[in-house]
């Protein structure tokens, strides 16, 4: 064990200033993919910045399709044997055949998660600007559009409060009497209606109200009601026909809000119109000021900022790169994008993955889906809904390592809400406890869907279960661990039903299921998915199991039960390596050389599994060759997961070269290109935001990692932790500093600074205040420190 030393005093120098943290353009939005998000986790934004059409495309978290409804088919049990038996006789096309009508479900294939529409500003005496900026300062969550026309200077800022239920926009100039619109709404939603009427005699209200669909035979429930007051100074206002006019007013502030009748997965039975009313009487309580009276705004953004602040700024990263570079549009940083010379460009990147999840994802609210919450589309691609097998997952890999547990606390609840409803799956198969297949919705539907090819893969609650227990690693927290075990326990419960005894090698193994999303080559022949003991099934079992056994002994749970889960682990696959070098994605040694195939399932344990470490050269070398053959290219998501991956491979230039590979522009792009929007949102394409969410995750890897160690055999309960300094710091990024990062064991990293690639400084809290200081270690850049010291 290294030396660490007891500190009381920093030094207070940074190797580099931190960029200025902000998104900003000298043109208008002309799509969507250039628009500026905004999010309180309730309520999300888009905003188009266009002085003559203003758009701001609306969300709201809870507005699906469908209502409470089981997917699960009845089916199941009574074909699970005659299933096997062909799996194991090498008949797996016929298997998949039967595993259609009796695995899959039958029509409701998840819901989708639609728009609650646009509301539109049509301006006049905006035409001929110039001196035009639109900007999201991530530091505020605030954004701003500034131009000149006919002379005089307007500024347009919104935001959506994260205290507060409401959005806010600001409409302002430095002349009297020069801002005039009509306000309209556009809802794509067939069944809606829009009206507006004057509040009192200067005030003017624009209401929607409509009904998310019906879908695949499951009736549509959702009521949504969007509010929009229009508070003008001087000027006048007029509604009618739903639409409102503004003439000639100084300024106009503009409170919106959006509710919906959902309480949670099992109940549509809220009052939308109270909801939504709520948020104004709050907000105009909170700021002490009625909403009509100007100073609100100002009262509400100071709330807005401070409580947003208090999430953002407690980690900062620099990372030494060319001025001239990152004093270019964002726009134009993209299409420039020179990794060896806008290296400033990552903390940006990286500081926006955090905002992006604190805005779509917060405490009370739903989980961050496809698109995080943000969704122009009735029908967005995949439904924008949570797709379990990667997507959903890697949404929260950044919420411990970047300190936002807050934003990680929806994806808690999903996962406690699909642990009931997951018992439906569960049933269907004739076990106990509970689990969930590749997709769930705001319904928590568990059922395995989309046909034999895509939804037969019984294992999510693991991985579920994975991050319970990674929160744990982070936190050493017993009463949360405590608070989580009974998931835990339920998914044991399920596999000791569900695991079976694989006849050839006895191992006890998952089927059927496959290994997301891709097909073996048997005997020349890439047809049927389904299979037998997929590897990263195998990893995912064993995760579940070691970490229930270490919960288990620290919570003090019966040595009975302990043993039980001892005799299931010790019977489970390991992992194996192929005829290549490589990691075998399957229990036989089907692996093509040569197969790009998007995702890195059997890699499952080098991240966010820990099973592939330093302390097992042998796995690393295989994952190498494994990563490798996959190549670099492919969708964003899987390039988020490929920066991971070669960070916990200790090669910081391999996962510098996949952050290059998605940040080159997506405008255009098609297939499984990967790449970044303007907006500096991930491209699948289309739209996604998982890459945003498993990039920045990667960059915090690359800086800091730490592990627990006896991780390699299930002797439970964590007594250390190893931290990795800069364990994969590129060469293009030679100086730089971070803080406030998270490290397991319930530690903070206080700083960490490095200059011409070398650590300059490291200061390390634990959960009492104690600081550490880790300057002085050589390289490699490693400590071992007291689990919860
Ligand atoms: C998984 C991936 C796809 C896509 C979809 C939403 O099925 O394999 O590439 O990201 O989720």
């Amino acid at each position: 064990m290294k030396k660490i030393v007891f500190i009381s005093l920093l030094a207070a120098s940074t190797a580099a200033a931190e960029a200025p943290m902000r998104l900003w353009y000298d043109t208008p939005a002309t799509i969507w993919e250039e628009a500026l998000p905004l999010g309180n986790g309730a309520i999300g934004a888009m905003v188009n910045g266009d002085p003559s059409e203003a758009i701001y495309y609306l969300n709201e978290e809870t507005i699906w399709a469908g209502s409470p409804h089981d997917n699960t088919n009845p089916n199941a049990a009574a074909a699970l044997p005659e299933i096997r038996r062909l799996i194991f006789e090498g008949k797996r096309m016929e298997a998949q055949n039967l595993c259609q009508p009796n695995i899959s479900a039958a029509e409701a294939n998840g819901m989708p998660y639609q728009t609650p529409g646009n509301l539109l500003l049509h301006f006049t005496g905006t035409d001929g600007f110039t001196d035009y900026t639109r900007e999201l300062d991530l530091t505020t969550a605030v954004t701003t559009t500034k131009f000149t026309a006919g002379g005089v200077n307007f500024t347009r800022e919104s935001f959506t409060s994260l205290p507060d239920r409401l959005m806010m926009i600001r409409l302002s100039a430095d002349k009297p009497g020069a801002i005039s619109f009509t306000a309209d709404y556009d809802c794509p939603m067939p069944v809606h209606s829009v009206s507006s009427s004057m509040t009192t005699p200067s005030e003017a209200e624009l209401t929607v109200a409509g009904n998310a669909e019906s879908h695949e035979g499951v009736p549509g429930k959702i009521r949504f009601l969007v509010i929009v007051k229009f508070l003008p100074v001087g000027g006048t206002i007029t509604a009618s026909d739903g639409k409102v006019t503004v003439s000639d007013a100084d300024q106009v502030v503009i409170a919106l809000n959006i509710a919906t009748n959902f309480v949670d997965y099992a109940d549509a039975s809220g009052d939308e119109t109270a909801k939504c009313r709520q948020g104004f009487s709050d907000a105009a309580s909170a700021s002490a000021l009625a909403l009509d009276n100007p100073g609100s705004f100002d009262a509400l953004k100071t709330r807005h900022i401070a409580s947003y602040g208090d999430m953002f700024n407690r980690v900062k990263l620099s990372i030494a790169g060319d001025e001239a570079a990152a004093a270019m549009t964002t726009d134009r940083r993209i299409k420039n994008y020179d990794p060896a010379v806008d290296t400033s460009l990552i903390p940006l990147y990286f500081q926006y993955g955090r905002y992006l999840l604190i805005c779509s994802s917060q405490p009370g609210g739903q989980a961050a889906n496809l698109q995080g919450i943000w969704n122009h589309e009735l029908y967005a691609p995949w439904d924008g809904k949570y797709t379990t097998d990667i997507n959903l997952e890697m949404n929260y890999w950044p919420s411990e390592v970047t300190a936002l547990p807050e934003a990680g606390e929806p994806y808690l609840s999903l996962i406690k809400d699909c642990s009931v409803t997951g018992r439906q799956a569960a049933k269907m198969y004739g076990c106990d406890g509970w689990t969930l297949h590749h997709n769930t919705d705001i319904w928590r539907t568990v059922g395995a869907v989309d046909g034999a090819a895509w939804g037969i893969w019984p294992t999510c609650n693991a991985w579920f279960c994975q991050h319970l227990y990674d929160k744990y690693l982070f936190n050493a927290d017993r009463d949360y661990l405590a608070s989580v075990w009974p998931i835990m326990k339920g998914a044991c419960d399920f596999y000791f039903d569900f695991l079976v005894e694989e006849p050839q090698s006895k191992y006890l193994v998952v089927a059927p299921s496959y290994s997301p999303e891709n097909k073996p080559k048997v005997n020349g022949k890439r047809d049927a998915v389904i299979v037998a003991g997929a590897a990263m099934d195998n990893e995912m079992v064993s995760d579940l199991f070691r970490n229930s056994i270490a919960a288990a002994q620290i919570l003090g749970e019966p040595q009975s039960y302990i043993d039980s889960l001892q005799s299931v682990y010790s019977r489970l696959a390991p992992i194996k390596v192929g005829r290549f070098g490589q990691i075998q994605e399957w229990l036989e040694d089907w692996d093509t050389e040569g197969d790009r195939h998007r995702h890195v399932s059997q890699l499952w344990d080098l991240y966010p599994g820990r099973q592939i470490n330093f302390t097992r050269p042998d796995l690393m070398e295989a994952a190498k060759v494994t990563l490798n053959n996959r190549g670099d290219h492919s969708t964003g998501w899987s390039m988020g997961w490929k920066v991971c991956l070669w960070a916990r491979l200790l090669d910081g230039d391999h996962a510098n070269r996949l952050i290059t590979e998605q940040l080159t522009p997506a405008i255009g792009e098609k297939g499984q290109n990967g790449g970044t929007y303007p907006n500096l949102f991930d491209a699948h394409p289309p739209f996604q935001i998982d890459g945003n969410f498993g990039c920045t995750a990667g960059i915090a890897e690359m800086l800091v990692q730490s592990h627990v160690t006896n991780v390699n055999a299930n002797e439970g309960v964590p007594s250390e932790v190893i931290v990795e300094l800069l364990p994969a710091l590129p060469s293009q990024w030679p100086t730089g500093s971070v803080s406030g990062l998270k490290i397991r064991g319930g530690y903070t990293l206080e700083t960490l600074r490095w200059e011409d690639g070398k650590l300059t400084a490291a200061i390390i809290t634990s959960p009492d205040g104690t600081r550490l200081d880790l300057s002085s270690l050589q390289s490699p850049y490693r400590a071992t420190l007291p689990f919860n010291l």
